[in-house]
């Protein structure tokens, strides 16, 4: 440990904490707008300037780390002359659009400004005049409002290793944008929304959907269902002042009618229907031989990162779309058979933790399979948190209601979908069961959970050994796939059975479009949310939800039947 003062106070840290960690356990909040916990520093903004007593150096708090003895000035009327300066620049270079800006009330840049009370900038403004990239259906760059702070571009290939967003030019001129002057669309984006979660002020945001919504529910003649997926139920809460991980189901279920819509349905029903499939298909492969590992699908930017770069991988991605699109075309299938509604009068929307999703429903991969396309408009998180506060409907206040039948009720399995780990977990309950024939006992598989970016395990299963592996966010996949590939180019066993990836950190509860603010703490607290939900589900494992049997006997016959094949299953392309 390193002993320092704080403002004159002792306190003790341990060796390499930063000036800024130290800062906030003493409960001092250092201005930063380039600095994130979940990046390595790199003191671009230069607002965390901090005194050395007795020193005339300025260090940068965010990436210098503590030295024995010293005394830290987080504040002064001198630092904050200077930080006030650094934010009137900032805003030289910055249009004044804040009441039409998607970032307005979140924006850091705007609290900033507030906070240190700027009432004119004396600087001349220069707002450079670069058009906004819309090309994907996923996010829009605004790069007029980019304050240069470099988040989105270490996310992109830190926590990522995607490499879409690059620093572009040098000095005044830095900008963040794909690389080669190319479209995002264009570059290797997977879509996953990391840059606009990261983003401090309106420069990367989720495409705004909502109109979609609105128009279908105005629209007399349109019946309108709408699923939520597994990590919208411990976020959105957020958004109204509830504690990250706070479970809001069927408050949810209930904003959705007020909001007009016909039918709320759940993704974490469809998340047991993948279950059914995929576990049959893991345990298919594995007694007759088939290609292993089994890997997960149901995250569209892994999908997206797999075709680009792993695309000799194919064989051993599971074929079963993910919850959501299964969800879509049971909607207008199964559902509106029984409603005795056309598939053309039926809106489905989903709302989700993802910007990908919003990519996923226009892949030309089965995704049409109900005859029209089956999932018709994704929102996030955060566009369902505008829309209910523009419908004025008070969220904390309303009374938990129930999804609809017959494709609405889910099991713990279902929702553990939303946590690295759980769509593992998940099928690892129903797995055991298709081998042994039993329930497995302690119903869940703790060793797969976790927040390591790579973890695996061996689960025995009727005394076989299953290994498994898990990884999140992009950057952790590789090793684990050249480890296979590997052990392929060398005719060894392959050195794991099932894994699951996905591209955010922490899943789905830490996807591109949940609520500002996202970081460890957040995330292990969502995802405590899920696990709570999870215990809370009198029914434990897909295969005991009774309206899955029903699905089986009245529609889909099998798990990968042939109808199940032509409805829920999709394939890849190079
Ligand atoms: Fe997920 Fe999903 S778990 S990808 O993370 O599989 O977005 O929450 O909805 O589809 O269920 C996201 C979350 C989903 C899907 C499910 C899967
Ligand atoms: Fe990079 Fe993801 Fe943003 Fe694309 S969406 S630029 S992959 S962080």
């Amino acid at each position: 440990t390193v002993n320092i003062k704080m403002n004159g106070l002792p306190m003790e840290v341990p060796a390499g904490t930063t000036i800024l960690a130290a800062a906030k356990k003493a409960g001092i909040t250092i201005p930063a707008l380039c600095a994130h916990p979940d990046l390595e520093p790199w003191g671009a903004c230069g607002l965390c300037v901090v005194k050395v007593e007795g020193s005339p150096k300025l260090p940068r708090a965010c990436a210098t780390a503590v030295i024995e003895g010293q005394n830290y000035i987080t504040h002064d009327p001198e630092l904050n002359q200077v930080r006030r300066t650094t934010v009137e620049m900032m805003l030289a270079n910055h249009p004044n659009e804040c009441l039409t800006c998607g970032r307005s009330g979140s924006c850091e840049l705007q609290t900033m400004a507030a906070n240190f009370g700027i009432r004119e900038v004396p600087f001349e403004q220069v707002v450079p005049d670069i058009p906004k990239d819309e090309s994907t259906p996923s996010i829009v760059l605004d790069p007029r409002k980019c304050i240069k702070c470099g988040r989105c571009v270490l996310v992109c290939q830190q926590l990522q290793d995607v490499w879409a967003l690059e620093f572009q030019d040098r000095g005044d001129n830095t900008q963040m944008l794909p690389a080669a002057g190319v479209q995002l669309n264009d570059s290797p984006c997977i879509k996953c929304g990391q840059c606009s979660a990261h983003c401090p002020v309106g420069a990367i945001y989720e495409r705004d959907d909502t109109k979609s919504l609105l128009n279908a529910i105005r629209d007399p003649e349109m019946h309108v269902a709408v699923q939520i997926a597994p990590a919208v139920r411990v976020a959105l809460g957020e958004a109204f002042g509830l504690e990250p991980g706070e479970i809001t189901t069927g408050k949810i279920y209930a904003a959705l009618r007020r909001l007009g819509v016909d039918a709320v349905f759940d993704t974490n029903f469809a998340a047991d229907l993948t279950i059914m499939e995929e576990g049959t298909e893991f345990v298919e492969r594995l007694t007759t031989g088939g290609e292993l590992p089994l890997i997960t699908s149901c995250c569209p930017s892994w999908v997206d990162y797999m075709e680009k770069y792993y695309d000799d991988m194919i064989p051993n991605f599971s074929t079963a779309k993910s919850p959501m699109m299964m969800q879509g075309v049971l909607t207008k299938t199964y559902y509106a058979d029984q409603k005795k509604l056309g598939r053309e009068r039926i809106f489905s929307a989903a709302i989700m933790p993802c910007t990908s999703k919003k990519y996923e429903i226009t892949r030309d991969v089965n995704m049409f399979a109900s005859g029209s396309q089956d999932v018709d408009c994704v929102l996030t998180t955060r566009e369902l948190a505008r829309l209910l506060k523009q419908s004025g409907i008070d969220f904390l206040s309303l009374p938990d209601e129930e999804a609809d039948s017959p494709i609405g009720a889910y099991t713990g399995a279902g929702t553990i979908f939303g946590a690295t780990g759980g769509v593992m977990e998940a099928a690892l309950r129903t797995a055991y069961n298709l081998v042994t024939g039993e329930e497995h006992k302690g119903i869940t598989f703790e060793a797969v959970r976790g927040m390591d970016g790579i973890r695996s395990a061996e689960i025995a299963i009727n005394g076989k050994s299953i290994r498994v592996a898990i990884a999140h966010g992009i950057a952790n996949v590789r090793d684990l796939l050249e480890e296979i590939k590997q052990a392929k180019a060398e005719g060894k066993e392959p050195p794991y059975h099932f894994i699951e990836v996905m591209a955010c950190r922490g899943g789905c509860i830490a996807g591109g479009g949940q609520p500002y603010g996202t970081q460890d703490d957040v995330r292990e607290k969502r995802i405590a949310g899920i696990y709570q939900d999870d215990e809370k589900q009198t029914m434990r494992c897909s295969h005991q939800n009774p309206f899955i049997q029903e699905v089986y006997k009245n529609f889909l016959e099998k798990p990968c039947s042939k109808k199940s094949h032509d409805l829920l299953h999709t394939h890849y392309t190079s």
